[in-house]
């Protein structure tokens, strides 16, 4: 689904601002027609999540149904264009009412969907848009959901949190990125799929696109910059065209030099041109070769963070002020990298990536599967999301490899090797890599799955998460370090694939010091850091150190969390913690420093 742009054939109208707000915990918003508009006293802000917003209408902890509610008259010059209405994502499922008539519902929360409105548009009537969302989670979603009663069930007590949640972020529900009216020519093109590879100092690309509609004939394709222009013109056949450009002395993509060209697409008929639209292209190519990752064919060693998507009163919502302090604390740390720990990030964030030329782990919310209760609706929907995740990430630079889901069997389930997992992931990784033959696929795998765990048989990259010296061996970090060191030979061994953490960290409050060892002071965490990274260093077959977390961010309640979980660099404010200046010292090339 192409991102919403504006030119001369396409527009947009971004909804962003203050909806009515209505909590519906017992599911009468339907029955008593909410869709067709509500009286509420609660405005919401869109994007951002209803938790923190509305902590004091009792709704940080709330899981369940609420309905937004806006309206917008449309200009007259939008008519005979095709209108969409497009939510940039609902946690985690949605419902669409426009003037009292369902457009349809969407299960997949962090992701983007459309719904045509033609049919639904009057000449300057206002278009009454309501929009159900609903953060409930269950055995067949991804991520997949838990409940109270199961946590008692399963004599798992002291793990239980509230709200109940299988994963250590808070299961915040709300319209968390911009919801667009989005303007286009009924005859368009719909799709673009480019796919980059160098050929000694000649980049070539690969585009496919699809078109929709009637009547379009040919599609011309122009790469634009460096000094360079190249086309190519295709006629349309089964609606769509394919081509491959090449650009002598290519000026690569890289975090150094993350040089974008434009290419844009032309639909015409006969003579006149019908839609166009314009993508930031970076030609790059990441592959991997023994024990080594090569970014256009140079060997790159992964730092940075395993990040979320949380801020203060905002929660998931897409804050652009925040993105941009993030990158460049990225940028002043010496981060070259980071993962979408644990769901796939805004579409404006994943661009930033590729301007600011920061790599990215792309992941999908397939977080800490319980392979117990995983059915074939769990697979169904886990390779849907999948499908939905590379269409909308594909053409970006900056993603270099996949993370197809994180920690599965968090739980310790005995016989999740024994087959069933196995089977599980073996038809994961194809479906994905027919999707996506280009880019390293992986899953971090955690310490209870074990060294059995399948996704290291399937991974590209060994993707470890290890909390030796924290939740194993507390406080003893000379010991943990030992069982990590063992533990990875011993793994890699095994497996014989490049190696990277990417989970290690330790909870910290700032201004909480010792002069020994200490968990939760800022000194520990500085020395664990510094020490995992050490280590990591000295395998040859390691290719990367992801610290756990950027910053500090809002857990669902449970007695191992004060609120936050606190392994963050930085606070949730983003103001640095100690560790973060070692960091700068281990990460930042001294030629870069500009201290
Ligand atoms: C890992 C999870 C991550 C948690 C982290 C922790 O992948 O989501 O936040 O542990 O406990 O197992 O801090």
């Amino acid at each position: 689904m192409l991102y919403p742009i504006q030119n001369a054939f396409r527009s947009t109208i971004d909804l962003s601002g203050l909806w009515k707000f209505r909590v519906d915990p017992t599911n009468i918003g339907e029955q008593e027609k909410w869709f067709e508009g509500f009286d509420s006293d609660l405005e919401i802000a869109v994007p951002g999540s209803w938790n923190e917003q509305l902590e004091e209408a009792g709704l940080m902890h709330y899981v369940g149904s609420a309905w937004y509610f806006t309206s917008v008259t449309l200009p007259a010059e939008f008519e005979g264009k095709s209108l969409e209405l497009r939510v940039g994502s609902a946690d985690y499922h949605a419902t669409v009412w426009v003037n009292g008539a369902c457009l349809g519902e969407n299960h997949f929360g962090f992701l983007p969907f459309s719904f045509p409105l033609n049919n639904h548009v009057r000449r300057g009537e206002p278009l009454g848009i309501a929009i159900r969302v609903n953060n409930v989670l269950s055995d067949e979603t991804i991520p997949q959901g838990i409940s109270s009663e199961q946590y008692q069930r399963e004599n798992r007590t002291r793990e239980e949190t509230y709200p109940p949640a299988r994963f250590d972020f808070s299961p915040f529900g709300g319209l968390h990125r911009p919801v667009k009216i989005v303007v286009t020519p009924h005859t368009r093109v719909e799709a673009i799929r480019v796919q980059t590879s160098l050929d000694g100092l000649q980049g070539n690309i690969a585009i496919t696109v699809e078109t929709s509609g009637n009547g379009s004939e040919s599609v011309l394709v122009r790469l634009n910059g460096n000094g360079a222009v190249v086309d190519a013109i295709s006629p349309v056949h089964q609606g769509g065209a394919r081509f491959l450009l090449s650009v002598d002395g290519c000026r690569c993509w890289s975090p150094r030099d993350p040089f974008l060209y434009t290419l844009s697409v032309q639909l015409s008929r006969g003579e006149q041109v019908v839609d166009e639209y314009s993508i930031p292209i970076g030609v790059r190519e990441f592959t991997i070769s023994g024990n080594k990752l090569l970014l256009n064919g140079k060997p790159v060693y992964l730092q940075g963070f395993g990040k979320h998507e949380d801020a203060y009163a905002v929660g998931k919502g897409l804050h652009l002020p925040l993105m941009v302090k993030d990158f460049q604390i990225m940028k002043w740390i010496g981060a070259n990298s980071f993962r979408t720990s644990h769901y796939p990030y805004a579409e404006e964030i994943m661009s930033y990536a590729d301007r600011r030329g920061i790599l990215v782990i792309d992941e999908v919310p397939a977080v800490s599967l319980d392979f117990r209760c995983v059915s074939q609706a769990t697979m169904a929907n886990h390779k849907e999301f999948i499908r939905r995740l590379v269409h909308r990430d594909g053409n970006h630079p900056s993603v270099i490899m996949w993370a197809l889901g994180n920690e599965p069997n968090l739980v310790g389930e005995s016989g999740y090797a024994d087959g069933r997992g196995r089977a599980y992931w073996k038809e994961i990784f194809a479906f994905a890599r027919e999707l996506d033959p280009a880019r390293p696929m992986v899953v971090p795998n955690c310490l209870r799955a074990g060294i059995d765990d399948p996704v290291l048989e399937f991974s590209d990259i060994l993707c470890l998460n290890r909390y030796y010296g924290w939740y194993e061996y507390p406080g003893q970090l000379e010991h943990g370090l030992a069982m990590l060191g063992e533990e990875m030979d011993r793994i890699h061994r095994r497996y014989g694939k490049p190696m990277m953490l990417t989970e290690f960290g330790a909870d910290t409050i700032p201004g909480l010091h010792s002069t020994s060892d200490q968990m939760f002071t800022e000194e520990f965490q500085e020395r664990l850091l510094a020490a995992y990274i050490c280590l990591i260093r000295s395998k040859g077959y390691a290719v990367g150190e992801h610290v756990w977390n950027f910053a500090d961010f809002r857990t669902p309640q449970n007695l191992r969390r004060v609120v936050l979980n606190m392994k963050g660099v930085f606070t949730r404010a983003r103001s640095p913690k100690m560790a973060a200046f070692t960091l700068r010292k281990l990460w930042l090339p001294s030629s870069d420093r500009k201290d």
